[in-house]
């Protein structure tokens, strides 16, 4: 499983002051413990703040490339502060534009970035009719938007496919339940392009309720199961990290259980939740 650390977001409580204040001790923190539990990238997120969002994210992509030289996810829908982050990527590994959806503009304006940088991208089942309601939309939606990264000659190795997470205590429908539809989808997505990366942001199911980290522990493993190979997670949950260490093992994923039986070995492996390292 690619891990892309999802804690640099100011989406989260108190973070957009964080940025405001410039608090870089504090996103060195975040980047450093992320990359440490075994983030491969770091997702950097600044949406919320909609009037200075451009140099914020820039700041942000320096000090945390800075503090560990791991790639990163750009997230945002805004072109502008998407192309103002590449500008400031450094090293080998290429950054993930997180991301590039069918919505017309946003479309047009992602791929020539893309084009220009030769990077990854997450592309999201959404365009200009809105967000899917179901398996079905997701898989229709996917679909056009396939067509077109793969007509604009983008490697389908570089795309990796998002079928957009919703929080399981938003669904009104008592008939529809948003964790299965996404994993119908999942599954649908590996019959359809075996060769392609599916990613999600897996702690969106839980949005609203209770001890969120037992849902997304949860949902993590099915995602597995239905052929998720990148996860927007939270690493620093050493519980979920060591159930995906189980769940690769199970599934085959893992061969000769050899990363399971290395962490084991190491005391990765523990049978209770861990509380989470201070900030
Ligand atoms: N797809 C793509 N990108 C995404 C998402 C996606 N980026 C944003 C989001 N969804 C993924 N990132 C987060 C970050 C934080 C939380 C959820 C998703 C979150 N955090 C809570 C907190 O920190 O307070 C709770 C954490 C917890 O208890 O688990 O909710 O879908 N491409």
């Amino acid at each position: 499983m690619l891990i892309i650390g999802e804690r640099i977001n100011t989406s989260r409580k108190g973070l957009d002051e964080k940025v405001a204040e410039r608090d870089e001790a504090f996103f060195r923190g975040l980047a450093r413990t992320q990359f440490e539990a075994g983030a491969a990238y770091l997702d950097v997120n600044c949406g919320t703040r909609i009037n200075t969002e451009i140099d914020d994210i820039a700041w942000l992509a320096q000090i945390v490339q800075d503090e560990t030289g791991a790639p990163l996810s750009i997230d945002t829908p805004n072109p502008a502060a998407a192309e103002s982050a590449l500008k400031v990527h450094k090293g080998e590994a290429r950054p993930i534009i997180n991301s590039i959806s069918g919505e017309t503009e946003r479309y047009n304006k992602m791929i020539g970035l893309l084009k220009e940088h030769g990077c990854g991208v997450i592309a999201l089942v959404l365009d200009d009719e809105g967000m899917p309601a179901n398996g079905a939309e997701r898989f229709a939606k996917a679909q056009k938007l396939m067509d077109r990264l793969l007509g604009d000659g983008v490697p389908q190795g570089s795309i990796y496919l998002d079928p957009l997470v919703q929080p399981i205590a938003s669904s009104i429908d008592p008939e529809l339940s948003y964790g299965r539809e996404v994993l119908w989808t999942l599954r649908k997505f590996k019959e359809t392009w075996p060769e392609l990366h599916c990613s999600a942001g897996v702690s969106n199911v839980s949005h609203g309720l209770p001890k969120r980290k037992i849902l997304n522990q949860a949902f993590m493993v099915m995602c597995l199961e239905a052929g998720l190979d990148t996860a927007i997670i939270d690493p620093n949950d050493g519980y979920l990290m060591q159930l995906i260490l189980a769940a690769e093992a199970i599934v085959g994923k893992d061969p000769m259980c050899a990363n399971y039986i290395g962490a084991a070995r190491e005391g990765k492996i523990e049978y209770w939740v861990k509380p989470e390292p201070a900030q």
